[in-house]
């Protein structure tokens, strides 16, 4: 095993002791699993017991566990359902399956058994899982969150993505600096996957368009690509609750048409031989690991392209085969668009309608508009997707002819009805023509789809009110909101089998069915008993979440302190700078009065910047830089620890979600578009400090306002102050305790060996602060103090957790994707 596995190996000590909700084993299911283990070692892997590594037991394991999901596969594919889901996404962010497939299958207890029979635990085999990381953040958990749900509520669908070789990159700290290495998580195959060589489909690129007349008047346009790339389908079982139903996910693989060019390697030009096939395999060599600006390389627009034209050839291909007549392709597919990246599955589909089976315009744009949805995740300007039209034209010359031709009838439309004036109509306009021109590619999935969805009620009705607001009025019922949910089964099940545990005894075992049960924990919440025994589970889990931070970071952590946690990509508009200079003040508070009885806290970061996002970067360093001079003062020892995880990830996130009493969801309101990891957090009983945003509106909604901190400007508060000249310097100058935080932070305190390290973040909140940490700074502090006086009285801290957990069943994403289901997909759940 590599070193670089180890490291972004999840903890082993953390998964132990687990509670499975499996009433009974029998022992001769142990007994035949085994054996299928045994043999997949033997005659799969090619090892036998006592020469196997963890890798190879964990490879073992899967695929016995892969037989059984197939043969639920064959059930769920027995017949043909009447309608399907197609979820196209550049990103799932899956991380490991192993615990998902046991637990859906109900086989945790037994395959613990099975392997302990031979000696092996299964913690270890768990942990020597690769994540799958292919995804950045939020919009990939989020889309490996609908493909658990839809899988256990029997909702027919097919995920559609992208099978990189290399997922998000691992991320070290040097000296507090984040370093980048590439992620391997196929170095020793994925036992999860079946290759599908027989759904393999050309995509073309660049070349010209030809016209020919079909017949009087009518006009036929034709692609000659002058490259082509062949994608080929792997897919992975997503097994549902009670493995009642299995779904797929069907991930392209880019490979060259030839492997080597014969004729230039046997002139000599052996490395030139081998060009094609690296340009080729490029597309789906590595992920982009940038959540936070659209920086519109070719070889991104090559990989949206890609993946969408793979996924729309291989689902008409299957409604022919099912249906024979495209024209019923709204009856029987529902194709969501993941934020704009598949968004040219908007011309995509239009061609392949169009050129391939003859449809004309009007029934082909019917067809499109009604097949497709659009999610939209971010409404900062800096991740909207544009493209140069240059770009489009060269790469995909048909597709900018159609985009073109929508254009011009939408705008058309417009003229019609009286809104043809200049700024309006620039407003609407598919190309932006401000900056020279480009293509807006969330007005080009707005026009497409026929329902256009945000993520949160606040950040659908930002949505209506500022990005989409001139298309908004065009179609006021295109827009409607699904709130994001998170699967139960992994942040809750799997990843707390002990709270899980305590919650069946609380109300019965129908809870893991219906989570709208865990309502009924309100009753105990206030129960002596009930609260010592939630604690002592947040306990076991801090205690175990304390070794990993010492084995990763070298920094001694208390468990009986109160753990604060923020965990997420680190961006300015997420504010771990406000929760950083927050964390320099209390360290001044502390030792200018090192005699109260402060409330002992560690608080604990993890997240990874986007390689080239240098104030984010910054911003890692200075946390580390400020772990460091506190955690060596022996003034605020006990008191204050601050403690920067590497390398976040999925499972890491697993470990530290169960063992976290506060949850920081801190972001500029009107800039998170709504957030998972707030929902996992407060699932799991941490209370959550939060800003007016996204979906901690809701969560505040029902977990009740006495049971969160909320704090800062609301989203209208931040538009109002923004336009208020030198807003900044004000708030600077009438807080006392900020500026004492920025002078430290400034003089050079944190980082004596390079006194104006953090001078650039000091300036810019100085002069600029574009995400009004200055403006939020006191009453921040204000409710940190009110946590701190919160988790003095247990008592009242515990009923407040037990009721967050009690609360939060309504951000299932069952309950999305029965929303998406019924008002987007209009298809049948189970
Ligand atoms: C944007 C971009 C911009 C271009 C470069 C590559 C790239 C890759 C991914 C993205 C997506 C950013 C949007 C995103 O992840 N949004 C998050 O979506 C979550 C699920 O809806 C939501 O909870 C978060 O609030 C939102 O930030």
């Amino acid at each position: 095993m590599t070193a670089q596995r180890d490291a972004s190996a999840a903890p082993a000590q953390v998964r132990q002791g687990r509670v499975s909700p499996e009433r009974t084993i029998s022992g001769n299911a142990v007994a035949e699993l085994r054996e299928a283990i045994v043999a997949k070692l033997a005659y799969a892997i090619g090892r036998t017991p006592a020469n196997a590594r963890e890798r190879d037991w964990f490879a073992a394991t899967a695929l016995a566990l892969r037989d059984r999901i197939v043969d639920a596969c064959m059930d769920s594919e027995r017949s043909i359902p009447n309608k399907r889901v197609y979820y196209l996404s550049l990103e799932f962010l899956i991380g490991r399956l192993l615990s998902d497939a046991m637990n859906n299958l109900g086989l945790v207890e037994t395959t613990r058994a099975a392997l302990r029979e031979l000696g092996v635990d299964l913690g270890d085999v768990e942990a020597a899982e690769p994540d799958a990381a292919l995804g950045n953040g939020g919009l990939g958990r989020l889309a490996a969150c609908f493909m658990e749900s839809m899988a256990s509520l029997s909702i027919p669908a097919i995920g559609y993505g992208i099978r990189y070789d290399h997922g998000l990159f691992r991320q070290s700290l040097e000296d507090g600096w984040q370093k980048e290495a590439p992620e391997t998580w196929l170095a020793e195959g994925n036992p999860w996957e079946f290759v599908r060589p027989e759904a393999t489909y050309s995509v073309g690129f660049g070349g010209h368009v030809t016209m020919s007349s079909v017949s009087e008047g009518v006009i036929r346009r034709h692609w000659h690509p002058a490259e082509t790339v062949r994608a080929v389908a792997h897919d992975v079982p997503v097994v549902g609750w009670r493995g009642r139903h299995v779904n797929t996910l069907r991930l392209w693989k880019a490979e060259a048409e030839a492997p080597v060019d014969l004729a230039r390697f046997n002139g000599g030009d052996h490395v030139g031989a081998l060009a094609g096939r690296a340009r080729a395999e490029a597309i789906s060599r590595v992920l982009y690991p940038s959540d936070s600006s659209a920086e519109g390389q070719e070889l991104r627009l090559r990989q949206e392209y890609f993946f969408t034209s793979a996924s729309l050839q291989d689902l008409v291909r299957r409604h022919m085969a099912e249906r024979g007549d495209l024209r019923s392709l709204a009856d029987h597919a529902a194709i969501q668009l993941n934020d704009t990246h598949p968004a040219i599955a908007v011309p995509e589909l239009m061609r392949l309608l169009l050129e391939d089976h003859g449809l004309n315009w009007e029934d082909a744009w019917h067809i499109t508009t009604n097949t497709l949805g659009y999610t939209n995740h971010t409404l900062l300007p800096e991740a909207l997707e544009t493209w140069p039209v240059e770009l489009m034209e060269r790469v995909l010359p048909r597709h900018m002819q159609i985009i073109y031709l929508i254009n011009w009838m939408h705008l058309e439309e417009q003229g019609k009805h009286g809104r043809g004036n200049a700024a309006q109509l620039a407003s609407v306009s598919l190309i932006d023509e401000s900056h020279g021109k480009r293509v807006r590619m969330g007005h080009l999935a707005f026009l497409g789809a026929r329902r256009v969805n945000g993520v949160s009620a606040l950040h659908t009705d930002l949505m209506r009110s500022t990005v989409f607001k001139d298309l908004h009025a065009l179609d006021t019922d295109k827009i409607v909101n699904k709130t994001n949910g998170i699967t139960f089964r992994r942040w809750l099940h799997n990843a707390n089998p002990e709270l899980t545990a305590l919650a069946i005894e609380a109300v019965g075992p129908e809870v893991l069915d219906t989570p709208e049960l865990l309502t009924g924990l309100a009753d105990v919440a206030s129960d002596p008993n009930f609260q010592s025994r939630y604690a002592a589970m947040r306990r076991s889990r801090k205690a175990a979440l304390a070794n990993v931070v010492t084995e990763r970071t070298g920094i001694a952590i208390d468990p009986s302190a109160l753990f604060d946690v923020q965990i997420k990509r680190i961006h300015e508009y997420k504010r771990q700078l406000l929760n950083v200079i927050e964390t320099v003040a209390l360290y001044q508070a502390i030792k200018a009065d090192p005699k109260r009885d402060w409330t002992p806290r560690v608080k604990i970061f993890g997240g990874k910047a986007a390689p080239s996002y240098v104030q984010a970067k910054l911003i890692i360093k200075l946390a580390c830089d400020v772990a460091k001079v506190v955690n060596a003062d022996p003034d605020v020892a006990g008191r204050l620890t601050v403690a920067f995880l590497p390398n976040y990830s999925v499972s890491l996130a697993e470990a530290i979600i169960p063992a976290a009493d506060l949850s920081e969801q801190i972001s500029t309101a009107g800039m998170e578009a709504s957030g998972t990891g707030n929902m996992k957090l407060a699932l799991n009983g941490a209370l959550t400090i939060g800003t007016l945003d996204g979906a901690n509106i809701e969560i505040r909604d029902h977990v009740g306002p006495e049971n969160i901190f909320i704090f800062g400007l609301d989203a209208a508060g931040v538009q109002a102050r923004m336009a208020e000249p030198n807003y900044a310097e004000a708030a600077i100058a009438a807080s006392p305790r900020l500026k004492a935080a920025l002078d430290l932070i400034e003089s050079g305190r944190f980082s004596p060996e390079e006194p104006g390290r953090f001078r650039p973040i000091v300036d810019d909140l100085r002069h600029n602060d574009r995400y009004l940490l200055t403006v939020d700074f006191d009453d921040y502090w204000r409710a940190q103090r009110a946590v701190d006086a919160a988790w003095n009285d247990p008592t009242a801290w515990w009923r407040a957790a037990i009721l967050n957990t009690a609360r939060m069943a309504w951000f299932s994403s069952d309950r999305s994707m029965r929303e998406y289901a019924e008002e987007i997909w209009r298809v049948r759940v189970g």
